[in-house]
């Protein structure tokens, strides 16, 4: 049940709000920890809450050196759905689907959790059967995944121009119901609640600048807010992955690059669905405030500017209008851009390292939010057993070395 009644609500507005207090601390670094999480992202604060929750350690900091969800966690576009092919990326997303649904209900916090429907549509031949066979191997696993024609398309999402003389030609898409979207800000503030009232600390403005070691293991780690013992590091920093596993001479198999997304000025309901264009390298939804949300296709060069270039947006925006020309008219408000950590199979990194005690969680690429809460999860098992959750197994670091790789770039479907 909800902390607050509706009385408490109204008194709360009439008072000014003096009744309320922090959702989490401000609390200063402690000497030594059980655990130190880098980076205070939603999958961090994830990791976090479900080491406090399930396993018990709570003597953690999360490290953030800017303010928590100021990355990609606070810049992304919400898209969540579990339609991927192989059966190792399936489980993963599934799981992390399968908390969304009741995450509210666990945190005791609405993160405005919104099952639309996800359309991914095709425009050529090619396509429609790359993403038939990807609705095949999501029905063995037992997720739900559907082809719509083009009327059918037509029918779920009225805006969508499917005419044969258009320029990107739509033939038809998978449709994943249970998809859809949520807001990135209260699912950070959710988990970082949460995880504070575990007994987490959480650490803002302090940047992990060096690792220490000694015989091959973590020591602790250096901060701008002075060094920290800990037997056991855990880095969940996205675009910045590379930057702290250098530390310790680590190299990962991990490229950054910026990706940017926009938003128009509001207007009243005018899609409910999520659309996404693998092929014209765009998708849409719309926010609850009635903003048109829209991103484009990674930006290729490397780099850590959180900006990108216009002309990828613009590409962006030429292919929404040719799949929507009744927003043509529609102002853009708002740029921003991420940095992504891409790795070459479009699959993230999650376990141990050669480093006894540092463990990483990275390489989600475009498509990591969707996975927060099943990342958070099986990468607290990992670091709470120091053996691989069953889940994030088939997901370790070993496999560019093993071959055992996980090439999802079709079911990535933003550009990699
Ligand atoms: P972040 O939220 O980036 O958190 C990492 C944190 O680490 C940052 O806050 C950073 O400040 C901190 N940090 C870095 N270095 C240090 C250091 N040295 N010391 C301390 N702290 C440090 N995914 C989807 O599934 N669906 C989508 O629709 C989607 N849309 C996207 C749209 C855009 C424009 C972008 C950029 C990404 C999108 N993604 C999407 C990808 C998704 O946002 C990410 O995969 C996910 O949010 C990563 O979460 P995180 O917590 O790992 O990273
Ligand atoms: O992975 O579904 C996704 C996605 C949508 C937009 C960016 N990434």
């Amino acid at each position: 049940m909800s902390r607050y009644s509706i009385f408490s609500l109204l008194r709360e507005g009439l008072n000014g709000q003096r009744g309320w207090g922090r959702a989490w601390r401000q609390p200063k670094p402690e000497d030594a920890y059980d655990v130190v999480i880098i980076g205070g992202g939603a999958h961090g604060l994830a990791t976090a809450y479900y080491l406090a929750k399930e396993h018990g350690i709570s003597n953690i900091a999360v490290l953030e050196k800017g303010w928590i969800g100021g990355g990609n966690s606070g810049r992304n576009t919400t898209i969540i759905r579990s339609n991927y092919l192989y059966d190792e990326s399936a489980a993963i997303y599934e799981h992390a689907l399968k908390k969304w649904e009741t995450l509210s209900r666990e945190l005791d916090f609405n993160i405005m959790m919104s099952h639309r429907g996800v359309l991914n549509l095709a425009h050529d031949e090619a396509e429609a059967r790359q993403i038939k066979r990807r609705i095949e191997a999501n029905r063995l696993n037992g997720i739900d995944s559907e082809w719509l024609d083009a009327r059918q398309v037509k029918e779920f999402c009225p805006p969508v121009n499917v005419s044969p003389s258009a320029r990107y030609p739509v033939l038809g898409g998978s449709l994943q119901r249970r998809g859809g979207v949520n807001r990135h800000d209260a699912v950070v503030w959710g988990f970082a609640r949460a995880a504070d009232a575990l007994g987490v600390d959480i650490i803002q403005q302090c940047e992990v600048i060096a690792i220490k070691t000694r015989g091959g293991a973590v020591t602790g780690v250096e901060t701008t807010r002075g060094s920290i013992k800990t037997p056991k590091i855990a880095s969940v920093v996205a675009g910045h992955s590379s930057v702290i596993a250098s530390m310790l001479d680590i190299r990962l198999p991990i490229q950054s690059h910026p990706l940017q997304a926009l938003v128009s000025e509001p207007v009243k309901p005018a899609i409910d669905c999520v659309v996404m264009s693998n092929a014209v390298h765009a998708y849409i939804s719309q926010s609850d405030k009635g903003e048109l949300v829209i991103g484009a296709g990674i930006d290729h060069h490397l780099g850590y500017s959180q900006r990108g270039g216009l002309n990828v947006i613009e590409h962006a925006l030429a292919a929404i209008v040719e799949l929507f020309p009744s927003f043509s008219r529609l102002r853009m408000m708002r740029q921003w851009g991420g940095i992504v950590d891409v790795c070459p199979d479009a699959s993230p990194i999650i376990g141990k390292t050669r480093v006894k005690g540092f463990f990483i969680n990275g390489g989600w690429g475009t498509g990591g939010w969707k996975a927060t809460p099943g990342s958070g999860h099986v990468f607290a098992h990992t670091i709470a057993h120091d053996e691989p959750h069953p889940i994030a197994a088939p997901f370790a670091l070993e496999r560019f070395t093993a071959g055992a790789l996980v090439a999802e770039h079709g079911a990535a479907a933003v550009a990699h």
